[in-house]
């Protein structure tokens, strides 16, 4: 039974606390996490990792443990209260690991539950949107210094737009008829996208943009608000690994700018907000540093649009997969979400044109 599991699992972390119950956070894909509440706080979460995608699970949990660790000594100014909303803070087990491996060899890793908070699923005000950019441009900076060669590759090729392609090409020659017919019209618009898709992978390839610590999941669901909907700090770092910038401000724009959620079957709901997108800039330049160089300043909308981009082809290429990666609640699951990315990037494509190219570089 699970709740009996979760009781066992949770008794192997170090800590003081006496389980209450638990329930299940539902808003990931890929793995499993819960919320332990106890007798008295804090409460904790409970996750157990997605071997299946992720290969190296104990590595992921390590990086997680580093990356907090250092923002941690970034932000040792603060009162430790302040600190624990800031930063993750994960716990160790009984025996000093930083992972529980359970008999079936699932992972699993612990962190402290953020009381007061609040997630958001669609952006409400450009307030929200502001807040939004300087916490994903905050994290860039807290560790734009950290020693990337302590990270492990999580999931090589993640936002590797030519790696993805080969994928949607190999899923398309296994998928059905019924599904291909289904898809036609987004596998057409993929494979009319494909140039415009590989710009910034050639840049960082040639090295014109730089690489560095990223975070690679910054839709706005995995960003913490108090009560005030002031930013608190991003979670799930189970992707961070070295990146470019593009693709974090990208991520988190797919998300803010979504005038519904990802998971909106209703397309007519699905539009981009420019407005949400100029406040959520703002906020990304105003904590990012002043390491952006120009030509990464340039392509900040092109990644945006790449990154909803790469998110519809996932979603596609997982639909002609018969879904065997993301979780789904029905069987169109998937081909929706894609629909409803690229729904976006036609509104983002439209609304794009009226800014002046000065007020985004
Ligand atoms: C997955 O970890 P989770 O469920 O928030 C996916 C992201 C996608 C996201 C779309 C490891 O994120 O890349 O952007 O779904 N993570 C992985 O909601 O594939
Ligand atoms: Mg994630």
């Amino acid at each position: 039974m699970l709740e009996e599991q979760l009781k066992q699992v949770f008794s192997q972390f170090k800590h003081n606390n006496e389980y209450e119950s638990y329930k299940e956070l539902v808003s990931g894909h890929i793995n499993n996490t819960y919320l332990i509440k106890t007798t008295e706080k804090p409460y904790f979460v409970l996750q157990r990792i997605n071997h299946g995608v992720f290969k190296d699970a104990q590595g992921l949990i390590i990086n997680k443990f580093n990356i907090s660790q250092h923002i941690q000594k970034k932000l040792a100014h603060l009162p430790e209260k302040e600190l624990k909303r800031r930063v993750l803070t994960f716990i160790k087990t009984k025996d000093s690991n930083k992972y529980y491996k359970d008999n079936e060899g699932n992972y699993w890793n612990m962190m402290l539950f953020i009381d007061e908070s609040i997630t958001f699923e669609i952006v409400i005000n450009e307030e929200v949107a502001y807040e939004g950019g300087k916490l994903s441009g905050g994290f860039l900076n807290l560790t734009s210094d950290f020693d990337a060669s302590k990270l492990i590759e999580v999931i090589p090729k993640f936002h590797d737009m030519s790696f993805r392609y080969s994928q949607f090409e190999d899923a398309r020659r296994v998928a059905s008829n019924q599904r291909l017919n289904l898809a036609k019209n987004q596998i057409r618009f993929i494979e009319g996208s494909r140039a415009e898709m590989h710009i910034l992978q050639s840049l960082k390839e040639s090295g014109a943009i730089k690489t560095r610590v990223t975070h690679n999941d910054t839709k706005i669901s995995n960003a913490l608000f108090d009560l005030n909907n002031k930013g608190l700090c991003v979670i799930d770092t189970d992707t961070v690994m070295p990146g470019i910038v593009h693709y974090d401000f990208g991520d988190a724009i797919r998300t803010i700018c979504n005038t519904a959620s990802e998971d909106e079957k209703d397309l007519s709901l699905v539009n981009f907000n420019l407005d949400y997108y100029k406040a959520y800039t703002r906020g990304f330049l105003e904590t990012v540093g002043s390491s952006l160089s120009p030509i990464e300043l340039r392509y900040l909308p092109l990644g945006a649009k790449s990154i909803i981009f790469i998110m519809g082809l996932r979603f596609l290429t997982d639909y002609l997969n018969s879904d065997i990666y993301y979780k789904i609640k029905y069987p169109e699951h998937n081909l929706d979400r894609a629909k409803n990315q690229f729904k976006l990037i036609e509104s983002f494509s439209k609304k794009i044109k009226q800014l002046d190219k000065q007020e985004v570089s």
